[in-house]
C-alpha cells in the first residue's frame, strides 16, 4: 500500500504531493487509479480540500503521522 498523502509515490509527503493534490482539485489534472487511495487522506471516498489540507499540515508537521491513524 502506498503512503497516505504521498501521491508522487517517492516514499515522502511533501510540497509535489500537495501541488498534485491541490491542481487535481483544480481540474487541472486526472489523477491515475494509483494515485486515488494517497490522495484521499482521510479515505472518505472523496479527494477534496481536507485531503488537501491534511497533506499541507504533514508538511509542516501540525498532524500526527497519517500512517498511525
Ligand atoms: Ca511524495
Ligand atoms: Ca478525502
Amino acid at each position: 500500500m502506498p503512503r497516505l498523502g504521498d501521491i508522487n509515490a517517492n516514499d515522502t509527503v511533501e510540497i509535489l504531493d500537495l501541488i498534485l493534490a491541490n491542481k487535481s482539485l483544480l481540474g487541472d489534472l486526472t489523477l491515475t487509479e494509483a494515485q486515488k487511495y494517497p490522495a484521499d487522506v482521510d479515505q472518505n471516498g472523496a479527494i477534496d480540500t481536507t485531503d488537501s489540507l491534511m497533506i499541507l499540515k504533514e508538511i509542516v508537521k501540525l498532524t500526527q503521522e497519517f500512517d498511525a491513524l
